[in-house]
């Protein structure tokens, strides 16, 4: 009969066949869960979808025709929080969330869960949520956004997004996309709740809850006992988690439906009515191997391998369902059947569907889709400081940053400002100066010390339709975060065809030559952390003036184009004042600033015919030094800023050199890595054949002291590289 399909493997079914359901694992009624026998009915019917789908995907993954990668089998518990809770409460799932995602499709009108997933499966360009770009379980409707691979990097944004929830409620936002009274629900693995992400997010969320800060967020983990073949120590999860303070503890057995759906109201109703965060530990089981290539025999004894086939949560919810409905076993058999036969259909339509064909097609999710969301007038406190003088009068670039965070601020409402020590402090540099005075502790807050959790806040508030602006510290300190900014908010917009997006202006403080605070973590001068990221906008200003246009711009880039903006400010700019002696140069009035910097173009110092001087932040800075010297020696030169480090403005810059055959890329980065690279590259892909020459710092970190000056770019090496370029003896400049 029924086991047509996948029968070599479909455990369950044998089982069933068989007679062998097992005994209950626990005592819990429906009573006690709250649970109706047609709606046990109705979920087992997701989970028997989800394993049939998940034995289809196996079949054409074997055949070629599809992509199997990871499977729900032995998970299927996970159904029960997608009846326990409402479909629009935000899911950021595990990779095994078949059943979950079926379950909640099953609750909205006009869903199609099954052809979606097989659309999928088989990479079709017609897959609702990643249109063929990746087996991902996601959909916009059900408020689930898709998932990367990444293990637990899905963690932080869920408590940012949990964090996002409250915070619209206390500000009474109107704009919100989360119903004020949802909840958060992200689910993960036992292996996944030992990496340092997990563990940072989970650790921020028990501090808010610690704090008495509401936070309605369900964490659940799903404890197969095993990570791949490593297996998770006997009682470790419960251990780890059964007593953190701010964080609560609830334990359910998620081979058993009813057990399952008990224990995730539990968690339902600490996360909505005392808004507190809450760890649900669901025992579980994993079938068939870890993924489709995995061979469970290489690690598991068979007889381990039989007893977790034994403990399948598809024998325990057809037990239940025998119990309750007084159904028999054939009845489940046939039904089962029917369930294969829709889902081989689905599949076997989804292999005729188109797929991807073109890098343009595949690229095209690259960056969201443009809208123009209304700004909401902000506010600041009644007894808010006046900063109407400071913007009248000459500033250095971090208090100018400063007021134009507060101007945004006063524009829109959706901003945020956050991080460590922005709040009273105003920033290390006083960059969020008097921000938290104006806008107070709800819109400028400080974070936890952790950069990961930085960045999934600012994640999660975007999703909530905030615009955030996390505060990196230090350059240095984005690499132990980096794929929170890489694997989550960059992918986001690719794996969901453009339909979820997470816009952010992310301020980090950066680059060498500070003077007095040396050493490489404080004048770390590489950006090769977010060159290479698709979709992602790396801007680095080079004056006070400059700052405030490219933040402005920075700002509508990320609210209407809804990119993830990196804003990279130059340490040592901070607080310079001129370019020489007095000039005033590098500060600007605010007031006296009118325009932005549009994204894209590049700025043009300079109208020398001699030399082009190709550079950007301290470079920037050297170089109109060093233009100074180079004109006494006859050499006139034009200085191009690129402000636009990613994507590079090449178009704009070879419109900007112009006619000039002589070249001087100035890069202060390290001469690996460096936009430089990427420069000289693009010159050549063009076959613009320039007289052309690059200075770059050393590849090394910074050391300390005077020595830092001996491995980076300076004012003396641009001098005598132009004069080089340009064949003019540097003794010959000095006569
Ligand atoms: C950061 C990261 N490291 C390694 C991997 C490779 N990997 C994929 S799944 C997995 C095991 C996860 O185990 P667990 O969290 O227990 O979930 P399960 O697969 O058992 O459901 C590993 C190591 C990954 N995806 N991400």
């Amino acid at each position: 009969m029924a086991g047509a399909i996948g029968a070599a493997q479909d455990g369950f079914l044998t089982r069933l066949s068989g007679g062998r359901l097992p005994a209950p694992a626990v005592r819990t009624s429906l009573d006690d869960a709250g649970l109706t026998p047609a709606a046990l009915t109705a979920i087992f019917e997701s989970q028997l979808t989800s394993r049939a789908l998940d034995l289809e995907a196996r079949r054409l993954g074997a055949e070629r025709r599809g992509y199997y990668s990871i499977g729900s089998a032995g998970h299927e518990g996970n159904a029960a929080l997608a009846h326990v809770l409402r479909t629009d409460d935000m899911a950021f799932l595990h990779y095994r969330s078949g059943a979950f995602y079926i379950e909640r499709a099953r609750q909205v009108a006009g869903e199609t869960p099954v052809w979606n997933m097989a659309l999928s499966f088989v990479a079709s360009s017609e897959d609702p949520i990643s249109g063929g770009r990746h087996k991902v379980i996601g959909s916009r409707s059900l408020f689930i956004p898709p998932q990367t691979s990444t293990i637990a990097s899905h963690l932080p944004k869920a408590m940012g997004a949990a964090f996002s929830i409250a915070l619209a409620r206390t500000q009474k936002k109107n704009n919100a996309v989360l119903p004020r009274d949802s909840v958060i629900y992200c689910s993960f693995g036992d292996a996944s709740a030992n990496h340092s992400t997990a563990q940072g997010a989970i650790n921020a969320a028990a501090m808010t809850g610690y704090r008495g800060l509401p936070l309605p967020l369900i964490f659940e983990c799903e404890d197969n006992g095993i990570g791949i073949s490593v297996k998770t120590p006997e009682g470790w999860v419960a251990a780890n988690y059964g007593a953190r303070p701010g964080l609560r503890y609830i334990h359910g057995d998620g081979r058993d439906i009813v057990d399952a759906v008990r224990a995730g109201r539990e968690a339902e109703r600490c996360a909505r009515e005392a808004r507190k965060p809450v760890f649900l530990h669901l025992r579980t089981v994993r079938l068939m191997g870890h993924a489709g290539s995995d061979l469970e025999s290489g690690y598991r004894t068979k007889a381990e391998i039989e007893t977790e086939a034994d403990q399948d949560p598809l024998l325990h919810s057809a037990r239940r369902v025998i119990e309750t409905r007084g159904v028999s076993q054939e009845e489940i058999e046939n039904l089962y059947s029917v369930i294969q036969g829709r889902v081989r259909r689905a599949m076997e339509m989804a292999c005729e569907r188109p797929k991807l064909t073109s890098a343009p097609e595949v690229m095209a999710a690259l960056t969201p889709r443009r809208t123009r969301p209304a700004r909401r007038p902000g506010a600041t406190l009644a007894r808010a400081p006046d900063d109407s003088r400071a913007r009248r009068e000459p500033q250095h670039m971090s208090r100018l940053i400063s007021l134009t965070l507060a101007d945004e601020m006063e524009k829109d409402r959706n901003i945020v400002v956050f991080g460590e020590d922005v709040g009273k402090k105003g920033g290390v540099y006083g960059a969020t100066t008097k921000l938290q005075l104006k806008f107070g502790p709800a819109r400028v807050f400080d974070t936890p010390l952790d950069e990961q959790s930085i960045l999934g806040l600012g994640i999660g508030l975007a999703h909530n339709g905030y615009l955030p602006v996390p505060e990196i510290q230090f350059l240095a300190y984005v690499h132990n975060a980096e794929d929170q900014l890489r694997g989550e908010a960059a992918s986001l917009s690719f794996f969901s065809k453009g339909q979820y997006a997470n816009p952010m202006v992310v301020r980090v403080a950066g680059l060498a030559y500070q003077k007095g605070f040396g050493g490489h973590f404080h004048n770390d001068n590489s950006v090769a952390v977010f060159r290479d990221i698709p979709g992602i906008v790396l801007a680095c200003p080079s004056s006070g003036a400059e700052a405030i246009k490219m933040l402005r711009e920075s700002f509508r880039i990320a609210r209407e184009e809804k990119r993830v903006v990196i804003f990279l400010e130059p340490i040592a700019l901070y607080g310079t004042r001129d370019v020489v002696d007095g000039d005033g140069a590098m500060a600007a009035v605010f007031d006296d600033v009118a325009d932005t910097a549009p994204f894209g173009a590049p700025n043009i110092i300079g109208d020398g015919g001699d030399l082009a001087i190709v550079t950007y932040g301290n470079g920037a800075y050297l170089s109109r030094h060093a233009a100074t010297q180079l004109k006494a020696a006859g050499v006139n030169a034009r200085i191009i800023d690129l402000r636009w480090l990613t994507p590079l403005p090449v178009d704009a810059v070879i419109d900007a050199i112009g006619k000039r055959r002589n070249v001087l890329i100035v890069d202060e980065c390290r001469k690996t890595g460096g936009p430089a690279e990427e420069l000289i590259a693009l010159f050549a892909d063009r076959g613009l054949a320039y007289n052309l020459r690059r200075i770059t710092g050393e590849d090394t970190f910074i050391p300390l002291g005077p020595a830092a000056d001996t491995v980076l770019v300076s004012e003396a090496a641009i001098v005598e590289a132009g004069l080089r370029l340009l064949g003019v003896s540097a003794g010959k400049a000095a006569e």
